[in-house]
């Protein structure tokens, strides 16, 4: 297994828009089991494949306090199930440091393929249901700062352009 490299805004390859999967094989599998092992390692709950620069529509959860449930979707798709709306301080592994307040629907229905390419479907409220809505918008090359205002989305953008900047000349 391998830790992937995670790919920080603004970089534009996080806007690339993922395609679907066409066969769960091998290479999926691997895929699949590189991005738990980066999630862990990073000790996120959640990763799109288009963070770690690979354009396929591949997302793995965890939501679990032992880091021993993951949740894999391949090709997921998700519909809204209610008008209501939940708000939760959302972060992501490609804007570290950053926590803004989100609002999405409450509760969505998820059709997706398993790691074995069987489809299945779920529904999901709470924080799954932010997750999976999080990580589906990274498949469709949108970012979490993409919901804020120009001025926040800005600054979070020149305060990562400077760290960045500052582990380049750190080498
Ligand atoms: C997306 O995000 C998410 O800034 C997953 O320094 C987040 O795993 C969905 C992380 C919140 C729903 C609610 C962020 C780790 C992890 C950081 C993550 C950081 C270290 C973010
Ligand atoms: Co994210």
């Amino acid at each position: 297994m391998t830790v992937l490299n995670i790919l920080e805004f603004p970089d534009k390859r996080l806007r690339t828009v993922a395609k679907p999967v066409e066969v769960v094989d091998g290479r999926i599998q691997t895929l699949v089991r590189d991005m738990l092992e980066t999630m862990y390692e990073a000790e996120g709950i959640g990763l799109a494949a288009s963070q770690v620069d690979v354009h396929e529509r591949v997302v793995v959860i965890d939501l679990s306090d032992e880091r021993n449930e993951p949740l894999v979707f391949i090709n997921p798709d998700i519909t809204p199930l209610t008008d209501e709306e939940f708000s939760y301080q959302e972060g992501c592994l490609s804007v570290p440091g950053f926590y803004e307040e989100i609002t999405r629907p409450a509760r969505v229905k998820i059709h997706a393929l398993n790691e074995q390419g069987e489809a299945f479907e779920t529904e999901a409220e709470g924080l799954l249901a932010v997750c999976i809505q999080h990580e589906c918008d990274h498949l469709a090359g949108k970012l979490f700062v993409d919901y804020l205002s120009n001025l926040k989305r800005d600054r979070i953008q020149r305060k990562l352009d400077k760290i960045h900047r500052m582990q380049q000349r750190a080498g």
